[in-house]
């Protein structure tokens, strides 16, 4: 189907909801004659789409495949800038390797990257970060705010406070977060957030949020060394997720926390993030690149800086694999 007739139908019966949308009014949007909506609506159906047909009433959408290419995020996205430019592609290496290039391309803020599947997904520290085909969300969010580079780990803070309002409208779940990148599901880990920095002297240029969302695997397709650390939103709610309205969902929420992250500052965002943390008054280990401390987590400072009480006096950790006693 030629891909401009494709988005004005999908467009169409998006705007509709779920109501019947006449094939007269398709006709006149599409341009074309009964036969020609009739035989666009089959290639619909064979891409997965499910789609009524009704006498006298015409076509309405039941559902959409399970797809979150550039024309199933747009439809339904209710942003200004977040996600208005994607880059889509089924396979890459890392969606991280291309938002970097992009960012050297002077993309604009608010691009947003997207894959099915990456080959060479990359945790913290080159860690590898398991992203099997069609079942989660791999992607990168650029953005580019104006702060000095000690304030970039906001940023994750931000995405994760972000991330975890949009699963709880969009599923009913109740994540918490695990400083400083961790989304957790009843204990294990549903999204890893990895934010890297493009940025000169003491500005930064770009900010790459990278995140890594496990929504419709099943326990089987886990490795065995992530079976009991790692979950995704379908093995705790039972049943799938949409993942396009849930990229759609986390775009609003990043959209307009970022807004009032530049209105407000900071506050307002550590606040949410507070609510929503598991580690904060928790005795927990840290382990850091330069070793290990091991006490009571007592908050974060307006940096992001993790404050722990150890009994040799308040540590302030930077970035650390958290382990909750
Ligand atoms: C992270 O690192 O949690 C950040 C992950 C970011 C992934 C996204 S996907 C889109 C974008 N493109 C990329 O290439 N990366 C970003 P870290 O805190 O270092 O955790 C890595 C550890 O999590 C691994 O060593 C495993 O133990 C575990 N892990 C790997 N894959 C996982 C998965 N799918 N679900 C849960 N845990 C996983």
């Amino acid at each position: 189907m030629r891909s401009a007739i494709r988005k004005r139908l999908i467009e169409l019966f998006t705007t509709a909801q779920q109501d019947f949308v006449s094939s007269q009014q398709i006709c006149n949007e599409l341009g074309c004659s009964r036969t020609a909506v009739w035989k666009h609506i089959e290639d619909l159906r064979k891409e997965g789409y499910g789609v009524e047909a009704v006498r006298r009433k015409g076509y309405r959408l039941l559902h959409k495949p399970d797809k979150i290419s550039e024309d199933e995020i747009l439809f339904g996205l209710s942003t200004e800038v977040f996600g208005r430019r994607i880059y889509f592609q089924e396979e890459v290496t890392s969606t991280q390797l291309i938002a970097h290039d992009l960012v050297n391309e002077g993309v604009p803020h608010g691009t947003l990257v997207v894959s099915d599947h990456q080959t060479k997904g990359r945790g913290r520290l080159q860690r590898v970060w398991h992203s099997p085909n069609g079942t989660g969300i791999w992607m990168s969010l650029i953005v580019r705010p104006e702060i000095p580079l000690y304030q970039a780990p906001q940023m994750t803070l931000l995405a994760s406070v972000a991330i975890t309002e949009a699963i709880k409208q969009q599923t009913g779940l109740s994540p918490s977060i695990k400083w400083p990148n961790d989304i957790m599901l009843n204990g294990k880990k549903v999204v890893g957030i990895l934010t890297e920095l493009k940025a000169e002297s003491d500005q930064v240029h770009a900010v790459i949020i990278g995140s890594g969302i496990n929504v419709n695997q099943t326990a089987d397709d886990f490795p065995d060394e992530l079976k009991d650390v790692a979950t995704s939103m379908r093995i705790e709610l039972g049943e799938k997720v949409d993942r396009a309205a849930l990229i759609q969902s986390i775009m609003y929420h990043f959209e307009t926390r970022y807004d009032e992250y530049l209105k407000h500052g900071f506050q307002p965002i550590k606040q949410l993030w507070e609510t929503y943390t598991m580690t904060i008054g928790k005795r927990i280990i840290a382990r850091t690149v330069n070793g290990q401390y091991t006490g009571k987590a007592l908050g974060m400072n307006d940096e992001g800086v993790l404050l722990l009480e150890t009994s040799d006096g308040i540590q302030k950790i930077y970035s650390a694999d958290i382990e909750i006693q």
